[in-house]
């Protein structure tokens, strides 16, 4: 059975961010709402960055689908400690013409990297890249037909989000997670609610952004959760032993146009929240506190501002997030990609 609980005091809290009468006990506004600084810039080619995974040496690896410039390939780049780019290596397209998009990545206990090629809900699929080193020596497709997004390894399994399911009639978006055995290749999907793999379907309610189930992540005790970027929502799942989710609860209520994207937790199960829409930091703590942590005014990325982000890692003692910097439109405080291509963060003790 499926079970919500929203918090209406967080709802209504959250709503009113700026009304004096929001109980500074339930939500908070960090002082400096402009603490973020530069981590790295990025190269000609990686102008949209997206995930993050840490891999096996301890650096950081970036997710780059390049999405600005079709010309260019689906990067993986390779950041230190101390904000170093180097090139990681380029997401083969096995025989497809089009480049790869690579946008949510993660290792598993043996080094190998799971990437969410985001082509499209008929071409796009999960791959899985084995290295020796920096060189990639082998890469299969775990399955194919659907349009991977935000991406997670947990226990054995790949667990990805599904932003929309366009072949599913219905009235509002729907959007899903998929579960697949790190085994399982070349699984063929249907992008339907039919697919076996597919664990956990919901609707998005804000028919104004048409986009659903985006951030993924697990916790310390290994409980799933994921963020509706249309309705800006987080959600705690409970599975079975099998693997389907049996309900839902809600954690989180932002305003729609706050788009939450990637989500990643803490050692300390803070949750932390990239609000793509608006330029904006959020992080929930376990005992359900909401607090703005950064807040930017349309930029272009220069001194570590943040530009629209589009994902976060927490990486030792500082959280490191990516400025996607291409959407814009109505709602969006982004209004122009361009230069410096980069990744900013906040330091969080
Ligand atoms: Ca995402
Ligand atoms: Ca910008
Ligand atoms: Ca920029």
């Amino acid at each position: 059975m499926t079970k919500l609980l929203p918090n209406a005091g967080l709802i209504a809290l959250i709503a009113g961010l700026s009304l004096p009468s929001v109980d500074a006990t339930e939500v908070e506004k960090a002082t400096n709402l402009q603490p973020a600084k530069l981590f790295a810039e990025l190269p000609a080619n990686c102008p949209t960055p997206d995930a993050f995974a840490i891999a096996p040496n301890g650096s950081l690896t970036l997710s780059c689908p390049n999405f600005a410039n079709n010309k260019l390939q689906g990067e993986l780049l390779s950041l230190s400690p101390n904000g170093e780019v180097s090139h990681l290596a380029t997401v083969p397209t096995l025989g497809l013409k089009k480049k790869a998009n690579p946008m949510g990545i993660a290792y598993d206990e043996h080094g190998a990297l799971y990437v969410g090629d985001s082509r499209g809900p008929k071409f796009g699929r999960i791959l899985k890249l084995t290295f020796d080193g920096n060189d990639i020596v082998n890469t299969e497709v775990i399955a194919s037909g659907i349009n991977p997004n935000g991406l997670r390894y947990h226990q054995g399994q790949i667990y990805i989000t599904q932003l929309q399911m366009p072949k599913v009639k219905s009235a509002k978006t729907t959007s899903a997670i998929y579960r697949f055995n790190a085994s399982d290749r070349n699984l063929a999907m249907t992008n339907t609610l039919t697919d076996a793999q597919l664990i956990f379907h919901t609707e998005t309610d804000n028919q104004g952004i048409k986009f659903g189930l985006d951030g993924i992540a697990f916790n310390k005790a290994g409980e799933l959760f994921t963020a509706d970027l249309g309705d800006s929502e987080v959600y705690r799942l409970t599975m079975d032993k099998d693997g389907k989710v049996t309900g839902k609860e809600l954690l989180a209520k932002l305003p729609n146009d706050t788009r939450i994207d990637g989500i990643a937790f803490d050692g300390d199960d803070n949750l932390y929240m990239a609000g793509f829409g608006l330029n904006q930091i959020f992080k929930l703590s376990p005992d359900g506190v909401v607090t703005m942590l950064a807040d930017y005014a349309d930029n272009d990325g220069s001194n570590g501002q943040i530009d629209q982000p589009a994902d976060l890692i927490v990486y030792g003692d500082k959280l490191i997030i990516s400025n996607f910097d291409l959407m814009k439109g109505k709602g969006i405080r982004n209004s122009k990609h361009s230069k410096p291509y980069t990744v900013s963060y906040i330091e969080l003790n």
